[in-house]
């Protein structure tokens, strides 16, 4: 069984995580897919969204841990340099939005890969466990990054510390996802999400990613000016010009991607 399920359909690369019998844990060949498949929608010019879930009853329950105890187990380096922090580059580099539709639990590496895409939606019967410390590891994949980013320092420190289990509800209510879906229905209406942004003007979300991406470090007047420069680029694109152009004629435009 390929512990990636990857389809392109309707301007959409959709990245399926399948191990579902181990919660979709990550192993080293799961890693190295992933990476290949976010290779794959950067260069497909036919997709202009990621959609990442997971197969069965869970998102991702972060590291297989079976796999650190097994004979010619990849080293810690290894997990890190070859297999996360790659996964992470790659979401964030990405000139297209990427969803996770977090269908059920994620921890430890599950949650912060979920946690650094550009909209993160989860079922009711999702959950997100920062599970490194239960076994004596730090946040990795980005965690300490971000997660103090989307619900500040205190909830972060406590959440990583303590190893708490958060529901979907109270993650929405901290800002650590965009929003809840109810569980029935979940699997269409992400999809449906997904779609959207599929239609939208995608160049220009690329841009509005990018200026996010250096708002985590450059402070305001560097801002103030990568906003200028990354506007000059967007008033280039043919779907500003359609955008204003169906604007002013009162039609729905008919976004390219470019
Ligand atoms: O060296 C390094 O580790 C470096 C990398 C670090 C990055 C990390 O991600 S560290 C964090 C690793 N993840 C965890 O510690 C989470 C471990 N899993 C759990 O705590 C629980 O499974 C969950 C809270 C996520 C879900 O609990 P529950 O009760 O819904 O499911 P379950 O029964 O525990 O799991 C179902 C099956 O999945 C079970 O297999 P079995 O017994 O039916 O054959 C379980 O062993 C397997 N499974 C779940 N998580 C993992 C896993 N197998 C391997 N690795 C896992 N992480």
């Amino acid at each position: 069984m390929s512990p990636i399920l990857f389809t392109v359909q309707d301007g959409v690369g959709n990245i399926t995580l399948n191990r579902p019998d181990k919660l979709n844990a990550f192993n080293r060949d799961m890693a190295l897919a992933m990476q290949q498949s976010l290779d794959q929608c950067n260069a497909d010019p036919s997709i202009r969204c990621v959609y990442i879930t997971g197969a069965g009853k869970g998102f991702s329950a972060g590291q297989d841990l079976a796999e650190i105890v097994a004979a010619n187990a990849p080293s810690m380096k290894q997990i890190l340099h070859e297999h996360y922090n790659p996964i992470v580059e790659r979401i964030r580099q990405l000139p297209k939005p990427v969803l996770a539709a977090v269908n059920g639990v994620a921890a430890g590496a599950g949650a912060n890969i979920a946690l650094c895409c550009d909209i993160v939606v989860a079922s009711q019967a999702a959950s997100f466990i920062q599970a490194f410390s239960r076994i004596g590891l730090i946040p990795d994949s980005g965690g300490t990054f971000f997660l103090p980013r989307l619900i500040g320092w205190q909830k972060a420190s406590a959440i990583t510390m303590l190893g708490d289990k958060v529901n979907a509800t109270e993650a929405e209510r901290m800002g650590m996802i965009y929003k809840v879906i109810p569980e029935e229905g979940f699997a269409s209406a992400t999809w449906q999400l997904a779609r959207q942004l599929a239609e939208m003007p995608t160049h220009g979300l690329a841009l509005t990613k990018q200026a996010l991406n250096n708002s985590f470090t450059n402070h305001y007047k560097q801002q103030l000016a990568l906003e200028d420069h990354l506007q000059q680029q967007a008033a280039l694109t043919h779907d500003y010009r359609e955008g204003v152009s169906a604007f002013l004629e009162k039609r729905t435009p008919q976004f390219t991607g470019h």
